[in-house]
């Protein structure tokens, strides 16, 4: 995997989170990291028991999208090549997750398991904006986030098969698969818990001077967990360098977002920790490595941590066989319309990125996974004598450990 860009830009977020005096976002044109509009309105709109009015204006006043002065996006310093290496992240990450669900078909692939398909430009778009000292911890759905760290996926399809040559020697799968050599301290199965695990990786950075960020990913379901919430607090009540970046994309399992959550913008759950808050349309890659560029270098300056709610659509069902009865008629055509990769790939080539450049990318990713694939089926298991090694920590740990 080539090496992401290291966004330390000097580019200024305005306006700063936080004030009520915010103006609100000025982008309004395709592409310009303006968040969708609530598709799901009229379902939340249903719901009469709840004022949510107060809540809405404290978003307006915290949720902004951040802006740039004319040739000022983070983004327009990136490269051709740079751009293409964001698209084969997406191209990368989806490939993987259809061959992932193949697997899962034909059985060689055991536990449960989550795709994120759709929701690769949130992957790609954060994966390339941090450094490669920063930190990542994930959720149940984590393979894209990984893969935009870098990590290999060979080693990573082996994990979800259960090989020895996997990530975690085949003893985490989907769900618990970590990756110390990229700071993937881990997906997670228990939901929400990515905040407070990586709110210790941020405290961390900032005891020891590092210079690091630390980024939480989590969904709507997970926003309303209690760790979610204990982990923001502590993290702003210590001014920690850390992103929590909440995906978007509407449905906890079954469940649509507006049925558990009594606000309709999730950006005043920032508010409510005074936190420096970013809204983002999730589905634009550049839109999201911008706001992730200002995020970090906001947090990485010492100005505490920053929540970053960024708008998505899971195109697949929540889990891998997931019949998605409870979707409304039509919705899963619509979300299709809005598929991050196509549109990037547009965006590319209205940049004058030659298409045999994007077409190269696409056969050179297509090769990758089926060896990935290959190698994985290929491998053993570990040994069952094994099974209880590296259930607990060793001392003296044999590292590396949070970068020392
Ligand atoms: C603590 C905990 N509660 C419940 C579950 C069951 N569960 C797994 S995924 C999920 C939905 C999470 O929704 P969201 O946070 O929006 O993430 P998404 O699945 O949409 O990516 C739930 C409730 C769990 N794994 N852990
Ligand atoms: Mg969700």
């Amino acid at each position: 995997m080539a090496a992401t860009p290291r966004a330390r830009t000097t580019t200024k977020a305005a306006p700063t989170g936080g004030k009520a005096s915010a103006k609100k976002a000025t982008p309004t044109k395709r592409g310009s990291g303006k968040a969708p509009v609530d598709d799901h309105a009229k379902s939340a709109s249903g719901r009469k028991s709840i004022d949510d009015t107060a809540g809405r204006a404290a978003a307006a006043a915290y949720g902004e999208q951040v802006s740039f002065a004319r040739g000022k996006r983070p983004s327009d310093k990136l490269s051709k090549a740079e751009l293409v290496q964001m698209y084969r992240t997406m191209v990368l990450a989806r490939r993987f997750e259809e061959l992932v669900i193949d697997q899962y078909r034909e059985g060689n692939l055991p536990g449960f398991v989550h795709v994120a398909i759709g929701q690769e430009a949130i992957a790609s778009g954060v994966g390339h904006a941090l450094g490669d000292d920063d930190f990542i911890g994930s959720t149940h759905r984590a393979h894209a986030h990984i893969i935009a760290r870098g990590s290999n996926v060979e080693h990573l399809m082996a994990e979800m098969m259960g090989r020895i040559t996997g990530v975690c020697q085949g003893k985490g799968g989907s769900m618990h698969m970590a990756d110390m050599s990229r700071n993937v301290v881990g997906a997670n199965g228990v939901v929400g818990s990515g905040a407070p695990m990586m709110t210790g990786v941020a405290l961390a950075q900032k005891e020891l001077k590092t210079g690091n960020v630390a980024v939480a990913f989590y969904g709507d379901g997970a926003s309303s967990q209690g760790n979610v919430h204990e982990g923001m607090n502590l993290a702003q009540i210590w001014q920690l360098p850390i992103l929590f970046i909440l995906e978007n994309n509407r449905y906890a399992e079954s469940t649509p977002t507006w049925q558990t959550v009594p606000v309709d913008d999730l950006t005043v759950r920032g508010a409510a920790f005074g936190m420096k808050t970013f809204a983002v349309d999730g589905n634009d890659v550049l839109a999201v490595y911008d706001t992730t560029a200002v995020a970090a270098e906001y947090a990485r300056a010492g100005n505490g941590p920053v929540y970053i709610v960024a708008e998505t659509k899971r195109l697949s069902g929540h889990y891998v066989g997931d019949a998605e009865v409870y979707r409304p008629k039509g919705e899963a055509k619509a979300a299709r319309q809005t598929d991050p990769i196509p549109a990037f790939r547009a965006q590319l080539l209205e940049r004058k990125v030659p298409e045999r450049d994007l077409k190269a990318v696409e056969a050179e990713v297509e090769e990758t996974m089926e060896r990935a694939v290959e190698a994985a089926l290929a491998a053993d298991f570990p040994p069952a004598e094994d099974a209880m090694k590296h259930v607990y920590a060793e001392y003296p740990y044999p590292g590396p450990v949070l970068g020392l």
